[in-house]
């Protein structure tokens, strides 16, 4: 007899052609105010959801508050002898959206000092996992075992009047800001060098901070708050962003939404797309014997991937249709401190063969780079040789938008987040007589 599996398996079979042909046949129907095609495909382009933090252009890139990349950059107050914003300051304007003056990037500088102590119980439960887990699921566990030093936890239970909600949710915003690169920090000792965290200086701001706790000189603090601030936000509806949102709309605190976040960008179509490239490119070398491909190789292998199945890790975007202005800037800093690393010189390669080849495919709907194409380059450049803790240091930046997002959430009283799911049956019903 046929167990649940082996039925199960069956309907799976009756079930796919029905989707197939939804999207192939019936795509463009209208079902109520959108159609076939963006009910089954993933909501895509259906504008449902507010926030003034970041705005997506397809054709542009992102703009944080109404600024481009390079105009964020030069706004910004920059760290002494750095040409990159403090990460703190880029927090105040993506919250209040006004350039803050230095006085008052260094006021939240050292505001952010006062609170980056981590408690001791979040080093004894990291170091209680197994070593081999993966940085992501430690760094989602370390965030959740915080929850109970949530203000707005504590407060809600207190009992609290709805205006003032946004109050505590940005001091678990600004708590959870200010640990997380000590978190992340120590999650890489922990696992890569032997259980050997260094202390926070106080003295420092993020990107210097999180240099220092890695171990790595300068201009890896350079490195930190270019990378923060350019993983920071790309409006809402990336799956991170959406997750963390959604789960605080619950009115659950800064710690469970986001910690489900983390869970969202530890996906390979997402956040962990920036280590899969770094594994793509190492087989490709070693396939080679570790020497660089020429043009004519690495379109073979750009094939065989596409061919077996897989995508291009780094390529591609659901919104966006050019070059990722966030792969430009990290490129500008390659171009000054990269320019002889043959990885980089890789990686530029893919950039002038990949999106010819993916148009030949003609699969994708945007064969050009997005963040993720060359972030992990930059790392390996500066000794962060482990690939599977990049998608730490993209989450250690999508905090920075996606808690401003939260906290303004609070403050406007956005609600419980509950859109309206449907059956196969009802949109079949839906195409009848087409
Ligand atoms: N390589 C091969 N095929 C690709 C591709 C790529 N880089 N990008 C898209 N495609 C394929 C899709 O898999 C899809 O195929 P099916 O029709 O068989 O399902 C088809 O092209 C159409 O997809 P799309 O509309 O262009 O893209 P989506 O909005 O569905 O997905 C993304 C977007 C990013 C998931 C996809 O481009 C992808 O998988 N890229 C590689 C992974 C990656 O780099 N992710 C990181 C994105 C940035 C981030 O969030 O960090």
């Amino acid at each position: 007899m046929a167990g649940l599996k082996d039925i199960l398996h069956k309907k799976i079979l009756e079930q796919r052609p029905r989707v197939k042909r939804l999207l192939q046949e019936h795509g463009d129907v209208l079902f109520d105010q959108v159609t076939i095609g963006q009910v089954i495909g993933g909501a895509r382009g259906i504008k449902c959801l507010v926030t003034d933090i970041s705005h997506l252009d397809p054709e542009e890139g992102v703009r944080f508050r109404g600024r481009t990349i390079p105009e964020t950059f030069a706004a910004l107050p920059k760290a002494p002898g750095s040409c990159y914003p403090y990460v703190e300051g880029f927090w105040y304007y993506l919250l209040t959206g006004e350039v803050p003056t230095e006085r008052q990037a260094l006021d939240v500088v050292a505001d952010f000092q006062r609170r980056q102590q981590i408690p001791e119980y979040v080093f004894d439960a990291l170091r209680a996992m197994p070593r081999d887990l993966h940085p992501m699921a430690m760094l989602s566990a370390a965030v959740v075992a915080m929850q109970g030093e949530s203000v707005f936890a504590r407060r809600y239970n207190e009992g609290m009047n709805k205006m003032d909600y946004w109050e505590p949710m940005y001091e678990d915003a600004c708590d959870l800001l200010a640990r997380l690169p000590g978190i992340a920090a120590f999650i890489y000792r922990l696992k890569y060098r032997d259980d050997s965290p260094i202390s926070a200086d106080p003295d420092l701001d993020m990107g210097g901070n999180f240099a220092h706790m890695m171990g790595i000189e300068a201009p890896y603090d350079d490195v930190a708050r270019m990378y923060f601030i350019l993983h920071s936000d790309h409006e809402s509806g990336n799956v991170s962003a959406h997750t963390t949102r959604l789960v605080a709309s619950a009115l659950a605190d800064a710690y469970y939404s986001f910690s489900a976040g983390v869970n969202g960008l530890s996906g390979p179509l997402h956040g962990l797309a920036n280590q899969e490239v770094l594994r793509w490119i190492q087989g490709v070398m070693k396939k080679l014997g570790g020497k660089l491909p020429s043009e004519a190789e690495l379109t073979d292998f750009l094939w065989d991937t596409l061919n077996s199945g897989q995508v291009i890790p780094g390529y591609g975007h659901a919104v966006l249709r050019k070059t990722d202005p966030r792969f430009s800037a990290q490129m500008t800093f390659c171009e000054k401190h990269l320019a002889d690393d043959p990885m980089f010189q890789l990686v530029q390669m893919i950039y002038r063969v990949a999106p010819k080849i993916l148009m030949e495919h003609g699969k994708a709907r945007n064969p050009w780079p997005n963040v993720d194409a060359q972030s992990g380059v930059i790392q390996w450049h500066f000794g962060v040789t482990e690939y599977d803790f990049y998608t730490v240091l993209f989450a250690v930046g999508r905090a920075i938008g996606v808690l401003a997002n939260i906290t303004w959430d609070r403050a406007l009283g956005y609600p419980l987040e509950r859109p309206k799911s449907v059956t196969l049956d009802m949109l079949e019903e839906a195409t009848k007589g087409r």
